[in-house]
């Protein structure tokens, strides 16, 4: 599957060889930021120097910025669905996808949809995005472990693992000797935190009694037998304790109530970066993606390109105090949601942080909640926050279960927020809209009604 894509991208790679003024336009989110990763560090290696513009929209406003800095764009993880916008604004550009949305265009435009390929779920923009670097130089092949830090942060594992197209990109990996798989727990924080602590930061899934407090932690680790030292890493453990531990979990979590399929992806395929160090945050796929989204979040995405591109000096150390920062703040927006609750309608939830938690991390925050005691799991939640406008954000989040019974929140949010002068979109299980401020009722009105018609 991967090859085709890589055949295809002869005319991408006539575009990059021949630019003149080459402008990375990219998205700023994980997978956004390992595409410019990759894109970058190849037109490194052919001498074609380039700027790096990451952004997260690509209107017309936008377009008309980054046309003051270069003629020649290279778009990543983004471009399929602003066809016209390119047009209007540049005479040459190409463009590195992997979403649904597509205009036709004459210039150079590599999607995985036009090889028949899913990508929501079989290859990512960085995926999309190594394929051409593959094509400009079998060198480029150690970039591998980079496409699936964007794969696993565009959350492409399905029952645990990465599939399709992505599997094929894997392989490349290992043969290089940059990634290795491994059937293990798929919990935040493996090489990065002592023991009890792991436990204690693990919020995905949300463990009644465990997470956030590390003192049962403790008393959990001394009750089941492991060690509670300081300096004792889940990494550090052999495999027998670590076999002890994930099942003593699952037993925890499922008599505590924990929804059974989130306890099952709690387990699964482990990506890990083989050259890099062990206990550090980028030694798994995983951890990488949570260091670029935090650089992404919080406007600093060209920090995040510079570590996928191999810095381990000064822009690493900038990253993980951003990821510092960003995890203070889901914590304290967790902790908001918590003491805040939801509002339940007839067939939905909603949060209103109001200005209690930013836009960016929202979405973030209502994903989180699931498994938690503060949301009805059996129904989707809308999260909402003001944003720097004064109007809504909205983010909404469900289950695979919800999926399977017909929700579409991508078609729902599209749809609702459009009928109120706002604009909306996304996947069946992940979506975004923003709302004029005036509207929230009458949307929320219209979006319950819509997801009971889907539902039904
Ligand atoms: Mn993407």
């Amino acid at each position: 599957m991967l090859e085709r894509i890589v055949e295809g991208s002869e005319p991408v790679v006539d575009f990059l060889e021949n630019a003149k003024d080459l402008t990375v336009v990219t998205h700023y989110d994980a997978d956004g930021l390992a595409s410019a990763g990759i894109m970058s560090k190849a037109l490194d290696r052919i001498g074609k120097p380039h700027r790096i513009v990451p952004t997260k929209q690509l209107n017309e406003e936008r377009a008309k910025e980054i046309k003051k800095m270069g003629k020649e764009v290279i778009v990543l993880d983004m471009g399929s669905g602003q066809v016209p916008v390119l047009e209007n604004n540049f005479d040459k550009f190409a463009i590195c996808d992997h979403h649904e949305t597509l205009h036709e265009t004459d210039k150079p435009h590599l999607n995985a949809h036009l090889f028949d390929i899913d990508g929501n779920k079989e290859i990512s923009g960085a995926g999309v995005t190594y394929a051409a670097a593959k094509a400009m130089s079998k060198k480029n092949k150690d970039l591998a472990a980079i496409a699936i830090v964007g794969a696993v942060g565009d959350m492409q594992e399905t029952d645990g693992q990465v599939i399709g197209t992505n599997r094929d990109i894997i392989k490349d990996g290992k043969e290089n000797n940059v990634l290795t798989v491994k059937n293990d727990i798929k919990l935040y924080g493996r090489h990065t935190r002592p023991l009890a602590q792991f436990l204690s930061y693990s919020s995905d899934p949300f463990l009644p009694g465990l997470t956030g407090d590390e003192a049962n932690c403790y008393s959990f680790l001394e009750k089941i037998g492991l060690p509670t030292g300081s300096d004792v890493y889940y990494v550090d453990l052999d495999r027998e304790q670590q076999k002890k531990l994930i099942s003593e979990l699952v037993t925890y979590g499922l008599s505590h109530g924990v929804p059974d399929f989130l306890l099952q992806n709690m387990v699964g395929e482990v990506y890990e970066l083989k050259q890099e160090r062990n206990k550090t945050v980028i030694k798994d796929c995983k951890g990488f993606s949570t260091l670029l989204n935090a650089c992404g979040r919080h406007k600093k995405g060209r920090i995040g390109i510079e570590v996928c591109k191999g810095n381990r000096e000064e822009e690493y150390e900038k990253a993980k105090n951003l990821l510092k920062m960003h995890r203070r703040l889901l914590r304290e927006g967790m902790q908001w949601a918590q003491n805040n609750g939801v509002n339940e309608k007839e067939n939905f939830q909603v949060l209103d942080a109001g200005e209690n938690i930013k836009e960016t991390l929202i979405g973030i925050v209502a994903g989180m909640l699931y498994g938690t005691k503060t949301i009805n799991n059996s129904k989707p939640i809308v999260a909402l926050a003001i944003n720097k406008e004064g109007n809504y954000k909205a983010s909404a989040r469900a289950t695979w279960t919800l999926v399977r019974k017909g929700l579409d929140l991508g078609e729902a949010l599209e749809e609702c927020a459009q009928k109120f002068d706002g604009e909306g979109g996304g996947h069946t299980i992940a979506a975004g809209a923003r709302i004029p401020r005036a509207k929230k009722e009458q949307f929320l009105t219209a979006f319950d009604k819509k997801v009971g018609e889907q539902l039904s």
